[in-house]
């Protein structure tokens, strides 16, 4: 019923990874609230045209409403409220971004935005990521590769083009080049701003295979928009790994987007 409500009233893409259910949950009880409220208000809003309209009223009441019904209404509300807050936002907090899966389990990405794209570098066939450093940056190595070590010979680098293994933990480590940008997967429900001289972890559990867009949720320039050209695939371990071989192949000298 929350999924339905979520994809159909709400016009979310449909949920593609595991960590999103308790995100869709919240944001769809938090919606049946609001309904509840905007229909309670309605009601209340033509019961007191009628009940207070002049010619039933044509003497004012000096004392008012006698009864608490209010007081107890609004409780309610507050209750209510208070219980989505602590039952639901902060848990669903605590376990979608405090609690990261073990980087070893996990396929471990570091993205680096720009105007306008999404610079996307693997660890390789070695699954370890060259030593980096700022020192190291340049237009071409964004990500401050260091030439000098080897395991980041075979680092591979993607412009726009994310992949990753079903039913795989993923964890991404956000940054930017220039300005402040903000990596978000819809169909993941996750998102996290990219900022220059930060890099900020996310992460997610893909469990549908699919191709899936990926959007820039920070108005970051004119060509804001173009940023929707990145995407994110999520494959099969044997697909992954055959993309990772045709990667590491073919050496990627990252283009630079002007
Ligand atoms: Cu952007």
């Amino acid at each position: 019923m929350t999924q339905w409500f979520a994809e159909k009233v709400l016009c979310l893409p449909p949920l593609a990874s595991r960590n999103g259910v308790g995100v869709d949950d919240l944001m769809v009880y938090v919606h049946w609230l609001m309904l509840a409220l905007f229909v309670g208000w309605i009601i209340y809003f033509f019961y007191a045209l009628y009940r207070f309209h002049a010619r039933r009223n044509p003497k004012a009441d000096y004392v008012g409403v006698r009864n608490h019904a209010s007081s107890y209404l609004e409780l309610t509300v507050a209750g209510i409220e208070a219980l989505l807050l602590i039952v639901l936002a902060v848990p669903i907090w605590a376990r979608n971004v405090d609690q990261f899966p073990p980087a070893d389990k996990s396929t471990v990405i570091q993205i680096v935005a720009q105007q306008y794209a999404w610079n996307v570098l693997y660890p390789g066939p070695d699954g370890n990521f060259g030593r980096q450093d700022m020192r190291f940056v340049t237009a071409d190595n964004v990500f401050g590769v260091d030439p000098s070590d080897p395991h980041g010979k075979n680092d591979i680098q993607t412009l726009n083009d994310i992949h990753v293994v079903v039913n795989k933990p993923v964890i991404i480590y956000v940054s930017s080049k220039d300005v402040i940008h903000s990596l978000k997967i819809l169909s993941m429900r996750v998102e996290q701003d990219a900022i220059p001289g930060l890099r900020i972890p996310c992460w997610f559990i893909p469990d549908k295979i699919g191709r899936y867009q990926v959007n820039c949720a920070q108005l970051c320039g004119s060509g804001h928009s173009a940023m929707s050209g990145g995407f994110l695939t999520v494959e099969s371990q044997a697909d992954f790994d055959k993309w990772i071989k045709s990667k590491s192949a073919t050496t990627v000298s990252p283009s630079s987007f002007e």
